[in-house]
Formats: structure tokens, sequence, C-alpha cells
């Protein structure tokens, strides 16, 4: 009885080491190494647009969405498992969410008008976007069942854009709450304590805020600012100073966002003579384009798995296994 007892455990012993194992080098095989960048493009579908993913370097671009409709503005869960966007396949432009392989779609919002440029937020809980169902533009943030809606802005001004710092304490986003030019403005994530962050003259605008992973800067697209250029990437400090262009070309560059490690830029640009990726070191320099492609690409997402931040290999993990291992021989010695 005590042989069999300690066979038994022995047993136990060692599948919880081989499954362990074989379960952790599963997990790491599956593991994305590279940011994933998700893009709306129109290169099947002339003039319409569907949802893409490819790897940061522009290589094994995978057609998510394929619909007759525009699907436009991705945004990703915080876990990479998801994607928002916004598509007007239903009766009126609606926000749904669909698995990062393109399955299982779920329409989130439900509203004769328009509802769009879904933002998921760093806890995974919630998704602002941005409604005209009050007459104007207004960020809502929703629950990602598509329940419990609040009106963040409330203001009679046009407000769009939102973008969650990475804490999700806050979000900025583009208001003419100020006059008529649109500018960049942050809120806290419940809607209160409104700060004005850049101040445009006219006829310029700042567009698209973006903050960079550590929340100490933001991106943003800034038309007109210098007078005369028709777009370019500039980057700030989260409150506002110390602003400087990135990108410095007669054609429009927008829609910045940043790739997980904080010293890449994505953005989109028509400088080759229709829209597409470019990224770029955060100091402007090492410019390359993602896309070549003569349809239209853009409104970039970036996402990254964390854990394949740094190498994580199953030697590093098997103290966890050694652990039950060692709980298993506490009952073999008993
Ligand atoms: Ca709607
Ligand atoms: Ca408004
Ligand atoms: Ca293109």
């Amino acid at each position: 009885m005590r042989y069999r007892q300690k066979f038994a455990y022995l047993l136990l012993g060692l599948i919880t080491i081989v499954s362990g194992d074989f379960l952790l080098s599963h997990v790491f095989a599956q593991a994305p190494t590279k940011a994933q960048i998700a893009f709306v493009s129109s290169r099947v579908r002339q003039g319409g647009d569907d949802i893409y993913v490819m790897d940061e370097d522009g290589q094994n671009i995978r057609r998510l969405t394929e619909h007759l409709s525009d699907d436009r503005y991705p945004s990703w869960s915080p876990d990479g498992r998801r994607i928002a966007f916004e598509s007007g396949r239903d009766v009126s432009d609606e926000i749904y969410v669909m698995d990062a392989d393109g399955k299982n779609f779920r329409r989130l919002t439900n509203h004769i008008m328009a509802d769009g440029f879904p933002r998921w937020s760093p806890d995974g809980r919630e998704i602002a976007f941005v409604t005209i169902r009050d007459w104007n533009w207004e960020i809502y943030v929703m629950d990602i069942d598509g329940k419990n809606l609040r009106n963040l802005t409330n203001h009679g001004a046009q407000d769009g854009f939102p973008a969650w710092s990475p804490d999700g304490q806050n979000i900025a986003f583009v208001s003419n709450q100020g006059g008529k030019i649109r500018d960049v403005y942050v809120m806290d994530a419940d809607g209160k304590n409104v700060r004005r962050l850049t101040r445009s003259k006219r006829p310029g605008k700042a567009l698209h805020p973006v903050w960079s992973p550590d929340g100490r800067k933001i991106a943003f697209t800034a038309y007109r600012w210098d007078g005369q250029t028709e777009g370019n990437i500039y980057v700030m400090n989260a409150d506002g100073t110390n602003a400087r262009r990135l990108t410095d070309h007669p054609a429009p560059d927008f829609s910045p966002t940043w790739l997980p490690d904080g010293q890449r830029i994505v953005f989109v640009s028509s400088r080759d003579g229709n829209s597409e990726l470019y990224i770029m070191d955060i100091d402007g320099g090492n410019l390359r384009n993602l896309t070549n492609h003569p349809a239209g690409d853009a409104e970039p997402a970036c996402w990254f798995d964390p854990n394949a931040a740094r190498p994580v290999s199953p030697a590093e993990k098997r103290p966890f296994t050694w652990g039950w291992v060692k709980e298993w021989r506490k009952g073999l010695f008993r």
C-alpha cells in the first residue's frame, strides 16, 4: 500500500512536470514575438474599407473583415484577444467587437445616429467612443457588453478622438470648446476637470491625440500648425508643454500611434500619392514605409503581448512546476 502511494505521487509529479512544460512551451510558441498593427485598407475592395492586421515590420498581412460597408477605427482589447471597430453594416454606424482573428462579431451600440471611433480602456472594462446621438459630437463610454452608457463631454462643441492614458485615469480628446478651432484637450476619465493642451491658430487644428506607453507624452496631428504644411506629426509633454514637430513633409502626415516599446511611432502619410502606413523613431528619424499598396491604408492601432517584451523561456518558468512537485513530494514523504 505504501509503495503504491509513493508510486501514485511519483506518477502525478511526472505528469505535472510533463504537462506543465508542455503548456508553457505551447503558450510560449503561441505568443507573438512582434507587435501587431491593425489598420484599415481598401486594397481588396476599391473604395471600401476593411480591417487588416500585420506584423510591425509590415509582413504577414491578414484581412479580418469582409463587408460591403466600411469597417474602420480598429482598437485592441488590452489582452489582444479582441478588436473593437466601427461599421455601417447595419442601419447606421455602430460599434462592433470581434475576436482578433476576425471571428465572432457582436454589435455593441444600437442607435439610429452614428456611433464610432471606439477606444478600449486600459483595464479592458470599458470602451470610449464618439456619437452624435445628442445632435453634436460627444464622447461616451460604455461597458464592453454595450451597457451602462455615459456621456463624458456633454458640451455643445464637437468633441471627438478620445484617447485613454495608459493608467486609465485621463482621456485626451479633440474639441472646439474654445472656439471654432479644434484643439487637444484632456479630462479625467469621468469627464470632469477638462484642460486644454494645444492652442492652434487659424486655420490650424490639432487632431488624433495618442499617449505614449509611459503616459508622459502625447503625439498628435497638427494641421497648418506652422502656417505652411497640411498635416504633420507632433509630440508634446502630457501637460501640453514642449510641442515639437516630428515630420516635415508637404504631403499630409496624420493618425500617429505609438508602438508599445515607446520608441517608435506608426502614422499615415500620403507622400507617395496614396495613404500608406509609415514607421519612424520618436525623434523623427529612421523613416520606413510599412505598407506599399496603391489603395488607401490608414488608421493604425498597435498591440503587443507584454509577456513577449522580455524573453520568457520554459526553463525560467520551471520553478513554478517544481513548486508543485514539492507539494507532491510532501505527500510522498508524509
Ligand atoms: Ca448608431
Ligand atoms: Ca459635444
Ligand atoms: Ca496605400
